[in-house]
C-alpha cells in the first residue's frame, strides 16, 4: 500500500479536528480494504491533499478563512473519498453546501478553470458516476463528508469545488462556485 501526503501548505489543526481527521482517514482506508477483501492482493493507494481553500467568488462567503483536507483511497475498481473543511464562518452553521471532484485545476478567482464534474459515465449524473461530497456546517465551523464510488478517478490536476447550494440529485448542479482545494496526483 502506498500513502502519499500531498501537502499544499502548512495546516494547523486543533486536537478535536485531528482526532476526527484520523478517524475519517482510518474509516476511509477501512472502507476500501473491506471492498477489496475478496482480492487481498489488490493495490491500494491513499492520498492526502490539504491546505487553505482558494476563493472563487467575487462576493464574501463563509469560506474566506477555511482550510480543507481531501482523503482519496483507491483500490482496483473503487475509491473512498473524504472531505473535511474547517474554519468556516460560524454564521454558516446548519447550512449544506455542495462539493464535488472537478476535472480541472483549482485556480483562485477563476471558478470556470475547474471545468465540469469528474464523471466516469458522461451523461449519467448521480453519486455513483461522480464524486459528491456535500457537507453540512456544524456549530464549530467544520463540515465533513465521505463517499465511496465504484470507479477510480484518473490522476490529473484536479480540484474539489465547494458550491453555494446542496447538489441537485437529478442535475448535479449546486449553484455558484465559492471555493476550491487543489487535488493533484
Ligand atoms: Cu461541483
Amino acid at each position: 500500500m502506498t500513502v502519499h501526503d500531498v501537502t499544499t501548505a502548512p495546516i494547523a489543526l486543533d486536537n478535536g479536528v485531528r482526532r476526527r481527521h484520523l478517524r475519517t482517514l482510518a474509516l476511509a482506508l477501512l472502507g476500501v480494504l473491506m471492498l477489496l477483501t475478496p482480492a487481498a492482493a489488490a493495490a491500494v493507494s491513499a492520498y492526502l491533499f490539504r491546505g487553505p481553500v482558494q476563493d472563487l467568488s467575487a462576493v464574501a462567503d463563509p469560506f474566506g478563512d477555511a482550510r480543507a483536507q481531501v482523503h482519496l483511497a483507491t483500490g482496483d475498481d473503487s475509491s473512498r473519498v473524504a472531505l473535511i473543511v474547517q474554519g468556516i464562518d460560524r454564521s454558516a452553521a446548519g447550512n449544506t453546501y455542495g462539493a464535488h471532484l472537478h476535472v480541472g485545476p483549482c485556480v483562485e478567482g477563476n471558478g470556470a478553470a475547474a471545468l465540469g464534474h469528474y464523471n466516469v459515465a458522461p451523461g449519467v449524473i448521480n453519486p455513483q458516476t461522480e464524486v459528491w461530497l456535500d457537507f453540512t456546517v456544524n456549530p464549530g465551523g467544520v463540515g465533513h463528508s465521505a463517499t465511496t464510488v465504484p470507479f477510480v478517478p484518473a490522476p490529473g490536476t484536479r480540484s474539489v469545488v465547494i458550491h453555494e447550494a446542496p447538489t441537485n440529485p437529478v442535475t448535479g448542479a449546486a449553484g455558484a462556485r465559492l471555493a476550491c482545494l487543489p487535488v493533484v496526483w
